[in-house]
């Protein structure tokens, strides 16, 4: 089941699990605008947030929070949660929830709450939607994955949204189609028959509660070309860039089963890094050409996240300070007394202020 935090969380919640998620807002207007099986609000002390949400400030989401503490906390258990960083309800109330799951010793496995998060493209949305993002990614993020408390954290990124000018729609839609190929993965297991490897349920399960970032990729695999080349080439574009790869695993779909031994040089690309992917390898006569899934884990410091925030934003900040000063400042004019700055001149420079004087009666400034 997805559980959907906010605007943006509760859209794609429902997107992914039509009818069955739970969402929460602290807007009963917002609550009312998704499709859901279950709206929970959030009380927030100002009248206003009930209409309008919380306004970008996730002080407001944290503070809400303690009404549904209780609920939300057993709800999320071993669930899917989503949410966007920029705003203020969800950014708010996951914060307190990933707070909550930092400081327990210990999760069980079973228990472990996978995180999707959508980040601002800094290029351009407001700089409160990026400044929220910086305070959550160095915060409750990076203490979440020093605890190791949590599931995979999946970051998507509003970039291509901006840069392809995609409307919002069709956009969520395609990061819910994405989190799908990842997703599919064990159920293509059990409708397709099996060459090589296996991963089930089980597998899979245990794959989604370790706590790393999660990116996930899938592409014709073609294989006359390098894998690495290839994988590098397909990363996908709507989530972060992943790096130093911690654990993986990727499903294989061929459509002749003579090219089962295909797989055995992506086996190769990983060991080169000490890593040995879970794999499925299966026979979907439906295709033309192999198809693969493949998943990276890793763990991408939240800091170096947050220095990449700072730098787009720095910019971003910087730009508009530019162009205010372009469009509002117009300069007083300077008014200068010159015998002044000549004694400031001779004080400083410790000549003889008769000297100073002298030269500037005779070029006729005094
Ligand atoms: N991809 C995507 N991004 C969205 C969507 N709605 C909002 N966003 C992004 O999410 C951020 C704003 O967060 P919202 O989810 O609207 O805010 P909220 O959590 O409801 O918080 P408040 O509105 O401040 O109460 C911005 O970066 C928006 O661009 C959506 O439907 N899809
Ligand atoms: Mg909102």
């Amino acid at each position: 089941m997805s559980v959907g935090v906010g605007g943006a969380g509760s859209k794609l919640a429902s997107l992914l699990d039509e009818g069955s998620a739970t969402i929460f807002d602290v807007s009963g207007v917002e609550l009312d605008k998704v499709e859901a099986c279950s709206k929970i609000r959030a009380v927030a002390h100002s009248s206003k947030a009930q209409l309008k949400g919380s306004r970008k400030d996730p002080e407001i989401g944290r503070q809400a929070f303690q009404s549904v503490k209780n609920k939300a906390l057993d709800l999320i258990k071993g669930q899917t949660v989503f949410c966007s960083t920029g705003g203020g309800t969800g950014n708010g109330l996951c914060s307190v929830m990933l707070e909550h799951l930092s400081a327990l010793d210990s999760i069980s496995i079973t228990n472990k709450t996978v995180f999707v998060f959508v980040v601002p493209y800094a290029q351009r949305e407001s700089s409160d939607f990026v400044d929220n993002t910086i305070s959550f990614l160095e915060g409750p993020v990076s203490k979440a994955i020093d605890a190791g408390n949590t599931g995979n954290l999946i970051v998507f990124s509003n970039k291509v949204k901006f840069e392809q000018r995609i409307p919002e729609k069709t956009f969520n839609k395609m990061i819910i189609e994405s989190l799908n190929h990842f997703l599919h993965i064990p159920i293509k297991g059990e409708e397709l028959k099996q060459l090589d490897g296996n991963i089930d349920y089980e597998d899979f399960c245990l794959y989604k509660t370790k706590p790393y970032f999660n990116h996930f990729c899938q592409f014709e695999y073609d294989q006359d070309v390098p894998f690495g080349k290839q994988l590098k080439a397909n990363y996908n574009e709507l989530l972060l860039d992943p790096e130093g790869t911690i654990e993986s695993l990727f499903l294989l779909e061929l459509p002749n089963p003579d090219l089962t031994n295909s797989f055995y040089s992506i086996l190769d690309y990983f060991a080169e890094d000490d890593v040995s992917p879970m794999y499925s390898v299966l026979h979907n006569p439906e295709l033309k050409k192999p198809l693969i899934t493949v998943s990276l884990l890793y763990s991408r410091k939240p800091l170096e996240l947050v220095d990449d925030f700072n730098a787009i934003s720095g910019r971003h900040k910087r730009n508009r300070v530019e162009k205010s000063l372009d469009q509002y400042v117009t300069l007083s004019r300077l008014e200068v007394d010159l015998t002044n700055e000549a004694e400031k001149v001779w004080r400083e420079s410790h000549t003889e202020g008769d000297e100073v004087l002298n030269v500037l009666k005779r070029i006729g400034k005094l």
